[in-house]
């Protein structure tokens, strides 16, 4: 078939002020609210797109991380990542397309089979990790099949969960990291400021809240969220040029 356009990928994580995502093959946390903004985003179709669906691409581990009841993730197409791919696999890990879930064997296929006709017509497609996925697709140039576009970031303040044991590459400069800490109210000698490897450039800006409720198709919070004892702000960044 003749090659489309390149598939834009957003990718949405929950990372603390160190970029840690996850602990044990499991999120460090269970919050609520966050996993609504999480829901809803990556759900929401924008009105006048008749039957058009949202894609999730996940790897394995992270397919196997999200509770039975609720995998394929419900109104969405799920795509998994695999090195082993195939009908046996398939049926190991619960994948079957009738259900709008497939298996593939890399971030490539998954563009190819999201631009094929074997899926429903995809208004956005979400990179929904894990930590290895989202190291891939941060690392790879624009390409003819797909970009890495946008990072719909929850950043969580506090506490540190310093167990984690997988995190998100940095992708700040300093001042950009500086900015960060200062909203949260943090103090830029903090310590974890310090374990960090900022960028020496800007490859990612921060969008407005305008921007962001625009994306969103209507308000999003843009203040310190609380829950549990843990603070977190919702953000949207976007690759430069
Ligand atoms: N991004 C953000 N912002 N927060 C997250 O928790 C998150 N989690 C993942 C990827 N990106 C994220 C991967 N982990 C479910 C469970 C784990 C998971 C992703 C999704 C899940 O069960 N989601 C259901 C809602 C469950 C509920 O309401 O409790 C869904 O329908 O999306």
């Amino acid at each position: 078939m003749a090659q489309q356009k390149p598939l834009s990928l957003i990718a949405i994580v929950a990372i603390t002020r160190t970029n840690g995502l996850g602990v044990n093959g499991q999120l460090p946390w269970r919050l609520s609210r966050e996993m609504a903004h999480f829901r809803k985003a990556t759900s929401a179709v924008g009105e006048n797109e008749g039957s058009k669906m949202n894609a999730v691409i996940m790897g394995r581990k992270t397919w196997q991380s999200i509770p039975p009841k609720f995998r394929p993730l419900k109104g969405r197409v799920n795509v998994v990542i695999s090195r082993q791919s195939g009908k046996e696999a398939e049926k190991e890990l619960g994948i079957s397309p009738e259900e709008h879930s497939h298996l593939v064997s890399s971030l490539d296929a998954a563009a190819d089979l999201l631009g094929s006709s074997s899926t429903p017509s995809i208004y956005r497609t979400f990179l929904i990790g894990g930590a290895q996925l989202y190291k891939e697709a941060m690392e790879r140039e624009r390409s003819q099949s797909w970009s890495l576009d946008k990072l719909m970031i929850t950043r969580i303040h506090s506490p540190a969960f310093e167990e984690c044991d997988v995190f998100l590459p940095e992708f700040r400069t300093s001042d950009q990291i500086k900015e960060d800490e200062r909203f949260a109210g943090i103090g830029n000698d903090e310590p974890a400021i310090g374990k960090l490897k900022p960028l020496p450039e800007q490859k990612w800006s921060a969008a407005s809240d305008q921007q962001f409720d625009q994306f969103m198709g209507g308000p999003v919070s843009h203040g310190i969220e609380e829950e549990k004892d843990v603070r977190y702000t919702f953000q949207l960044w976007d690759r430069k040029e």
